[in-house]
């Protein structure tokens, strides 16, 4: 599926999110201590190599909703931009950490002039976070952010399974109905 919102491209596919060739930076669903892990941590660490974990150690540790921004590595992408989102039902308030990452992850997007970025679910892996509720608070925090990105014009989301495809699907067509 496909929308533009403010001259800005979304795009739901269904994919990994560590082989995104054409976009130049990817959202990590990170660890506080910006170390590799299971679920989306552990595929970009793998294919990025150990470089990444070198350049990560000095942003450790992180706190929920926060993002920081480093070079890809062994990545066919320019940029990875770690994310810490809340663990469900500890973090709180959930939404608005969860509305952090992906509002922080675009503003440093946009302010290192990056064109093109691919975010996973974050937190509805082993963070816990229902997939329903995750959908809601990333796409209607991505479509608020569009008017204000000056250079980011293409912003996907990579879902690792058909049924979370099917969930993003249905709510950003709720949304935009
Ligand atoms: N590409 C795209 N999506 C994926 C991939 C992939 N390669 N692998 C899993 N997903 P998670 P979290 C989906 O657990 O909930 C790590 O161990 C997955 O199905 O990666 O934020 C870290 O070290 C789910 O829908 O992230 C942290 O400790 C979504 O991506 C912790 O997990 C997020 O799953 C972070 O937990």
């Amino acid at each position: 599926m496909e929308k533009s919102i403010s001259g800005v491209k979304i795009e739901l596919t269904h994919g990994n999110i560590a082989a995104q060739p054409d976009m130049t930076a990817i959202v990590n669903a990170a660890n506080a201590q910006l170390r590799t892990g299971g679920g989306v941590a552990g595929a970009i660490h793998k294919a990025a190599g150990p470089g990444l974990e070198e350049e990560c150690r000095p942003f450790a540790p992180i706190k929920p909703g926060e993002a920081v921004i480093t070079g890809a590595h062994r990545l066919p992408n320019e940029y990875v931009i770690h994310c810490l989102g809340p663990v469900y039902g500890q973090d709180k308030p959930e939404d608005e950490l969860l509305a952090n990452c992906y509002r922080n992850a675009l503003r440093l997007a946009n302010e290192n002039e990056i064109d093109s970025i691919a975010f996973p679910s974050i937190s509805s892996g082993a963070f816990g976070y229902p997939l329903e509720e995750a959908a809601k608070v990333a796409l209607r925090n991505i479509i608020n952010d569009c008017d204000g990105l000056s250079h980011v014009k293409l912003i996907r989301l990579v879902l690792f399974s058909s049924n979370d495809l099917e969930v993003y699907t249905r709510t950003l067509s709720e949304m935009l109905a």
